[in-house]
């Protein structure tokens, strides 16, 4: 493959993919938020929009694992005892299920609990990175920036979700240490798709202010032809 190519297609102009410093990072596709019974679902949210992507999700990433690409997934999850999460954030929302209590898939949002796993379709591999954030941003109070300058990567292919909430947050976050932030547009999704719109309009304004959008088909197009 050619290290620089370039996916015509992105919005709002082409995005100069540099393939062999880049890593496809999937944003809390975990059970709480995916599947009914989950912190997502306690919120009063409805789950089936983020079950839609699940399909793209995997078709990107097997292609990605089939190129030997780096693979990143991050969880949304606390410790146990809840020192890293915040009052703040465990009473908000007024949820019927909060951060730490028992549910359907055990403690809410605790590490290691059944519903803090990813879902089954995207079972991490022994290789691959999980990071597990107390925030929303994947690089806050985690080592992923480190982690990501030690294997010289520059570019982030983004899937996951929620859009508005996680995947922007650490869209912003990467953007803000100098990387190139790449967002699959039918690879990530909202409990309320009007956000997702709004989110794909913000990233893209301003001339990539945050970075750029394209479908996952133009991403496997421009990879498939560079091989
Ligand atoms: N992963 C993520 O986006 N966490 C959230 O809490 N999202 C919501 O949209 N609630």
């Amino acid at each position: 493959m050619n290290n620089l190519t370039l996916i015509e297609n992105a919005k709002p102009f082409g995005f100069p993919l540099s393939i062999h410093s880049a890593a496809l990072i999937i944003i809390d596709m975990q059970r709480d938020f995916v599947e009914p019974g989950g912190f997502g679902e306690s919120l009063g949210n409805r789950v089936q929009p983020l079950q839609d992507i699940i399909p793209v999700v995997k078709h990107v990433l097997t292609y990605w694992r089939q190129k030997e690409g780096l693979v990143i997934h991050t969880r949304e999850s606390h410790l146990a005892d809840l020192s890293d999460c915040p009052v703040s954030k465990r009473d908000r929302g007024n949820p019927t299920l909060r951060i730490g209590d028992s549910g359907p898939m055990g403690r809410i949002l605790i590490r290691g609990e059944a519903g803090n796993a990813i879902v089954d379709e995207l079972t991490p591999l022994h290789n691959e990175v999980v990071i597990d954030k107390p925030g929303k941003g994947a690089f806050y109070g985690t080592d992923l920036h480190r982690l990501l300058q030690s294997l010289g990567i520059d570019q982030l292919i983004f899937m996951g979700v929620t859009t508005e909430v996680c995947v922007q947050t650490s869209m912003r976050e990467a953007n803000d240490r100098g990387y190139e932030c790449l967002l699959l547009e039918d690879a990530t999704a909202s409990y309320f798709p009007h956000f997702k719109l709004a989110t794909l309009d913000m990233i893209t304004a301003q001339g990539a202010i945050v970075g750029w959008t394209c479908t996952s088909e133009e991403f496997l197009k421009v990879i498939e032809k560079n091989e």
